[in-house]
């Protein structure tokens, strides 16, 4: 089932996200639905609260050099936490809450990410680049936080102008 995204100015997107306790159906269905739309959406990553719900759950799905999604690429995280970041890589990032928008955002390079998998057990990834970089993007998500809060004061005057030019151009 396709679920809609909330976009920015929504000030939804700002909720802290709270710890999955319960491991059962109803998160997997929220997994299934999550992925179906961040593909019917072109994107690589989403974060549970950007569907509405103010849980710490994001999926990713990271392409090959062909820009080809695998679901066997596939990754749901849930309660992640940060281990060891290290490195200073910056990417062109945007966002599906945030359509129609990229910048140079600066992340770290390199992370070790504990997190649960969808049927509570604990797991470890090593992330690097473009995975690292999501991970990041994503988990600032769940503090409702989004990347155009970390541009500069001029960069960020110069996104609220654009972007309310293109909200009023779709109206
Ligand atoms: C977060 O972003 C991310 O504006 C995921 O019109 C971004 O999937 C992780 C998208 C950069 C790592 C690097 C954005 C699709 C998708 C748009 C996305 C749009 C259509 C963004
Ligand atoms: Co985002």
């Amino acid at each position: 089932m396709l679920l809609p995204i909330i976009t920015y100015p929504n000030k939804i997107l700002k909720s802290v996200s709270t710890q999955v306790e319960n491991f059962d159906e109803n998160l997997h269905i929220l997994l299934e639905n999550m992925y179906e739309t961040m593909i019917a959406s072109n994107g690589i990553g989403l974060a549970a609260i950007q569907v509405a719900v103010p849980q710490r759950i994001l999926i990713l799905c990271i392409p090959d050099e062909e820009g080809n999604q695998f679901i066997e690429n596939r990754l749901e995280i849930i309660n992640p936490v940060i281990h060891h970041p290290r490195g200073i890589t910056t990417y062109q990032e945007g966002c599906l809450s945030v359509p129609g928008f990229y910048e140079e955002i600066e992340r770290f390079e390199s992370l070790e990410l504990h997190y649960h998998n969808r049927y509570g057990e604990p797991s470890v990834l090593e992330a690097h680049e473009l995975l690292a970089i999501a991970i990041q993007h994503e988990m600032d998500h769940l503090e409702g936080k989004l990347f155009i809060e970390k541009l500069t004061y001029n960069r960020r005057k110069k996104f609220e102008k654009e972007y309310k030019k293109a909200l009023k151009e779709k109206k």
